[in-house]
């Protein structure tokens, strides 16, 4: 099982999109293990995107996330990293294929709704950052129809 840092971002929320992003995870099958409404201080910002510091999006960037709250969440599933980029859809809203979450619901470049780890490198990092308490730990009782118990999810 891998684990992924997600973000609906400022738009996300002040849209009223939070329930209909969250669902696309959910119903995709993806564990939610972590789940909060916060404000992102500049100074988390400044260390989330800290790989961004020297762009020119960069003041933007952190002004945009830091401006209104963002729902963080953790999610756990068999590679979850690649199947949330999968379900986000690429940068920018206007390049991102239907059915995606920033196809169906977004056409900007600096709005672009959702945040996912993109790699499993960067997912411990910021897994750390936004949840310093750690996961929730618990039983899903969905994993024994979500994968197939005897091929995927045997130890
Ligand atoms: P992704 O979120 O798809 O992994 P990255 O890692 O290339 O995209 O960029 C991180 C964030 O920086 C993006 N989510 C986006 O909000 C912002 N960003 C990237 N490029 C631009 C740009 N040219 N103008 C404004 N914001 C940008």
């Amino acid at each position: 099982m891998e684990r992924t840092l997600i973000l609906l971002k400022p738009d996300a929320v002040q849209r009223g999109l939070v329930g209909q992003t969250l669902a696309r995870f959910e119903q995709k099958g993806l564990k939610i293990v972590a789940l909060k409404l916060m404000k992102i201080s500049p100074e988390l910002a400044a260390k989330h995107y800290e790989q961004h510091r020297e762009r020119k999006f960069y003041p933007g960037l952190v002004k945009f996330m830091t401006s209104s709250p963002v729902v963080a969440l953790a999610l756990e599933g068999i590679d979850a990293i690649k199947i949330c980029r999968n379900l986000m859809g690429a940068t920018f809203g206007a390049d991102a294929a239907a059915g995606t979450i920033r196809g169906d619901f977004g056409v900007s470049r600096s709005f672009n709704l959702v945040h996912g780890s993109d790699s499993p490198e960067a997912a411990v990092r910021e897994l750390a950052l936004f949840f310093p308490e750690g996961i929730v730990g618990y039983d899903y009782a969905a994993y024994g129809w979500i994968y197939d118990p005897v091929e995927e999810l045997k130890k």
